[in-house]
């Protein structure tokens, strides 16, 4: 089948600000008194928005919160996850992920990034992309999180491409439903590997010239 787009999942694919959640969630999760947050828990963040994020962290705390409280802990959260941001520029776009995307753009591949975070526009601007891709959709342009489709199927339309042209790139088991229910096929970097529901199994981005 020929791929006529690839549709980036953004943190811990394209860049590692998926350890930037975690130790920001870690924080937040100290300040409430929950010593146990792992990083199973947050591999069941991974992909999901920040409210459903959050949840995950309140999961062991045994406290019942409102919805003002709540909000008020995403912002925390948030706050200290943006100041992480700031240490980011290019340098932190490795070599196998500058590699991988210009080659397909050098093939006419188009390309485009699929996250739920609406952390998106300032993190491709940290990395000198914001003018790189065809397309992006991000946690500002959906409602519902993956594991729905939404983001890729708007990434996809914007690409004017057709799912089935398309390959999805993701790191998270989230992801990777949302992208095999959208009718594309998926590729599994890192913690995405364990669920074994991915069509292609990557161990670094460049694999993904190979299947092409
Ligand atoms: P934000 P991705 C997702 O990005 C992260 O994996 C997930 O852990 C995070 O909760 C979500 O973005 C929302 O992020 O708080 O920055 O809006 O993996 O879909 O690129
Ligand atoms: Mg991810």
């Amino acid at each position: 089948m020929k791929t006529k787009g690839v549709i980036f999942d953004l943190d811990g694919v394209l860049c590692s600000t998926d350890e930037y959640h975690y130790l920001a969630w870690k924080t937040l999760a100290e300040k409430l008194g929950i010593e146990n947050f792992t990083r199973a828990d947050n591999a069941r963040q991974r992909g999901v928005s920040r409210m459903e994020s959050l949840e995950v962290v309140l999961e062991k705390s045994g406290k019942a919160y409102s919805s003002e409280e709540k909000l008020r802990f995403a912002d925390y959260k948030n706050e200290i996850y943006k100041e992480m941001l700031q240490n980011m520029s290019p340098s932190d776009l490795s070599t196998d992920v500058r590699h991988t995307l210009e080659t397909l753009s050098a093939k006419g591949i188009k390309t485009a990034v699929g996250s739920s975070s609406k952390n998106t526009p300032a993190i491709l601007a940290r990395l000198g992309l914001s003018n790189f891709f065809d397309a992006v959709a991000d946690g500002n342009d959906i409602t519902r999180s993956k594991p729905d489709p939404e983001v890729f199927l708007l990434a996809a339309s914007r690409l004017s491409l057709l799912p089935a042209d398309c390959i999805v790139v993701e790191d998270a088991e989230s992801g990777v439903d949302a992208g095999l229910a959208g009718g594309f096929r998926v590729a599994a970097l890192g913690d995405a590997l364990k669920c074994g529901k991915a069509t292609y199994a990557l161990d670094t981005l460049s694999d993904l010239l190979k299947i092409l």
